[in-house]
């Protein structure tokens, strides 16, 4: 892909102005760039030469300091478009019918560092800066609609544990490691949420497949000045769907940039993610209880059954960023961006990321002036009184930066002055009982499994086996008994066939709960498995003996573009149009696979010596490449769709797999886009999970 093929954000705001002459910082032409200026050709070199001096102590500085958490992350922009029924709960003008909006998001990987790999088992980050006309909004949420800990004092601890272990700085981007294990059992309110990410969410098949989650519960005040109590919720068009552990796996390896190359390469193809913002609606109840729920407790959800989410808007990514540190990385969210008709509850969790964020910004980002970055800019006017400090942008007017003032003709106004905008951002006045002041727990947040079990109940038989593989993977990793003897207690109390699965993989007794649990009704809308998609943008690996010049390969590959499909060309050799080679293609990066050929093995096939060699075909008179035969067999054991458009069912047998297993089917390479869209609609083969020989 050429550079200026990307598809350029329309809202960016404008740029340094890049001349066509190599300069000094200060603008200054310069004629040599090479060699540093020196007393004779052999040296010393002079500390009088500036350009030398400026290029290292720039390049000295090219890293800021990474997040502490999110420090890996993929951005893009685009625009949120109100529906107008939000209305009656929300003043914000952004909600409003037709109001489109700029928005830029960033979606993350929690535990990693910058450079670690995408598929980690985590949870995702999802936040989004809407710059609304009434200031920056930011969503900051994930893709689990519950957390860890129900207030921020613990957020620390929690880090501290996932993060590497401290003498040696391992493992990376892993939770999979006594230090985690040991927090989450010893403090089992993060029961709930690591089961959600034990889960297949832990792992997503994309970022454009992911809901994203507010967490918390927000208060919304509208023109009438009544407030209600929401939930956010981001819907994604095409589904909420997963890797398997295994594609995790294999893509950690192969391409650990996979989630940022398929948001970067889906919205070049023209296949702009798209979400629904909804809402949860609660009344504004003096307990702030919903259905027996508390409100304020973060590790817990309200199910959709419970109270539906209603769509308020709709937002599309339709532009990759111009540049990654500018945009990407130097970007600022914070909880308390916020505009008037959005406001805080007194959730202990959000109360102390308030705090957080600006803080953390002030170091990252080098000092108090990141909100005028080009990213970070609001796209209201702002007039802030705020003054100096490092990197300062603005060259103020006017000699009153205090208020009031009569010097600068009481300029700032406020918003309800006769000269301000009318109106302001508001905090909802809110009654606090009579209280001890003290650090303690509403009785409620007491109950750290019955949310745990209400997911685990939820999902479909072949979720619920691989959450018992992820926990006996991740609890196999760890090498204290202790720490998993008492994780396994905490599964205990969640479901007993869960513990029992994962007592057997460890090898250990399975205990008997300990703690009386409340049973809620599961809810059917956390299951990934049963509805049907939109497949734009999914891949489709076309296997084939040479380039694109055949018809029949021709035409199959337009088909598959119509389709809003992401075709690639898999050949046993490079040539005009491969887009992968046996040597460079593996099952990971394809949802479905059409075999137009079988094609003898490539000359750099080696079996003896490839670690790429499938299990040998069991007819030894069939020549296939032995990376042919383990792309059939991962693609097939991923429960992806196999078409076969030229060679026969006697290829899969040749590859020990059950050619009359759900998701094989041979059609002309004319008819092989519908063919496979059908499968690709439900995300996976589902059924050949159960198929007896799998
Ligand atoms: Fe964050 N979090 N967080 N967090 N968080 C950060 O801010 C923090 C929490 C979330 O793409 C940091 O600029 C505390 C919940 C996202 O730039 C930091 C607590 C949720 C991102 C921070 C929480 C999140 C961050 C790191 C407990 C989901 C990435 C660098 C009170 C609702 C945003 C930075 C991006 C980033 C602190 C809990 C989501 C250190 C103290 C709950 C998506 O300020």
């Amino acid at each position: 892909m050429a550079e200026n093929d990307r598809t350029k954000n329309p809202n960016a705001a404008p740029t340094h102005p890049q001349g066509e002459t190599l300069t000094s910082s200060q603008g200054v032409p310069l004629g040599e760039t090479d060699k540093s200026l020196k007393a004779g050709p052999r040296g010393p070199v002079l500390l009088q030469d500036h350009h030398l001096r400026e290029k290292i102590t720039h390049f000295d500085h090219e890293r800021i300091p990474e997040r502490v958490v999110h420090a890996r992350g993929a951005g893009a922009h685009g625009t949120f478009t109100g529906y107008g029924t939000a209305d009656s709960i929300c003043r914000a003008a952004f909600l409003g019918q037709g109001v489109e909006t700029p928005v830029f998001v960033r979606f993350s990987t929690v535990a990693g560092s910058r450079g670690s790999a995408d598929t980690v088992r985590d949870t995702r980050g999802f936040a989004t800066k809407f710059y609304t006309s009434e200031g920056v909004f930011d969503l900051v949420g994930n893709n689990i609609p519950v957390f860890f800990i129900q207030d921020g004092i613990k957020f620390p601890d929690v880090v501290h544990a996932v993060k590497p272990h401290p003498d040696v700085e391992i493992p990376q981007a892993q939770s999979a490691h006594d230090t985690f294990w040991d927090f989450v059992s010893l403090h089992t309110e993060a029961q709930a949420h690591t089961l959600w990410f034990m889960s297949d969410r832990g792992i997503p098949r994309s970022y454009r497949m992911m809901e994203g989650f507010g967490v918390h519960t927000f208060r919304m005040v509208n023109a009438d000045g009544g407030t209600s109590l929401v939930k956010f919720h981001w819907k994604p068009a095409l589904g909420v769907h997963s890797l398997t552990w295994e594609e995790a796996q294999l893509a950690n390896g192969i391409d650990p940039d996979f989630h940022r190359r398929d948001l970067a390469e889906a919205i070049d193809a023209g296949a702009f993610p798209e979400w629904e913002l909804g809402l949860q609606v609660f009344p504004d109840a003096e307990d702030q209880m919903f259905e027996g729920i508390d409100l304020l407790d973060p590790t817990k959800i309200v199910p959709e059954e419970l109270a539906p989410v209603q769509p308020v808007g709709k937002m599309v990514l339709h532009a990759n960023p111009t540049n990654y540190f500018a945009e990407t990385e130097q970007v600022a969210f914070h909880p308390g961006h916020l505009v008037p008709g959005i406001d805080v509850t007194n959730d202990a969790l959000l109360q102390v990321r308030l705090f957080s964020y600006i803080d953390t910004q002030l170091t990252r980002l080098g000092g108090p002036n990141f909100s005028q970055l080009p990213i970070n800019r609001p796209h209201a006017p702002v007039n802030d009184m705020l003054r100096d400090g490092m990197h300062q942008q603005y060259v103020h007017e006017g000699v009153a930066p205090y208020h009031p003032n009569s010097l600068d003709g009481g300029c700032p106004f406020l918003a309800g002055d006769p000269q301000g905008t009318g109106i302001a951002f508001v905090d909802v006045p809110e009654h606090i009982a009579e209280a001890a002041k003290e650090r303690r727990n509403p009785a409620t947040f007491d109950d750290h499994f019955s949310q745990a079990r209400l997911f685990y109940r939820s999902l479909s038989p072949q979720e619920q086996l691989h959450v018992q593989q992820a926990y006996s993977f991740e609890l196999g990793k760890c090498t204290s008994e202790e720490i998993r003897a008492r994780q396994l207690q905490a599964l205990a109390n969640i479901d007993a066939g869960l513990c029992a699965a994962v007592a057997l993989a460890l090898g250990l007794p399975a205990p008997a709960a300990d703690t009386e649990v409340p049973d809620r009704d599961p809810s059917p809308a956390l299951s990934q498995v049963g509805g049907t998609w939109p497949a734009k943008g999914r891949v489709l690996g076309i296997v084939a003996g040479g380039g694109a010049g055949d018809t029949a390969l021709h035409g199959l590959l337009e088909d598959a573009k119509q389709a809003g499909l992401s075709p690639k060309l898999i050949a046993p050799a490079g040539g005009p149009g491969v887009d992968r080679t046996f040597l460079t293609a593996r099952s990971v990066e394809f949802d479905a696979l059409v075999l137009v050929a079988a094609p003898a093995p490539g000359h750099d096939a080696h079996p003896d010596l490839d670690g790429k060699a499938g299990t040998p075909v069991a007819d030894p008179a069939r020549d296939l490449d032995p990376r042919l035969v383990l792309l059939l067999q991962e693609t097939f054991r991923q429960a992806k769709p196999i078409v076969l458009a030229g060679p026969g069912l006697e290829v899969l047998e040749a590859c020990g797999l059950d050619p009359q297993a759900p998701g094989i089917v041979e059609s002309p390479a004319g008819e092989a886009t519908a063919a496979v869209g059908r499968f690709l609609a439900q995300h996976r083969v589902w059924e050949r999970f159960a198929a007896p020989n799998t």
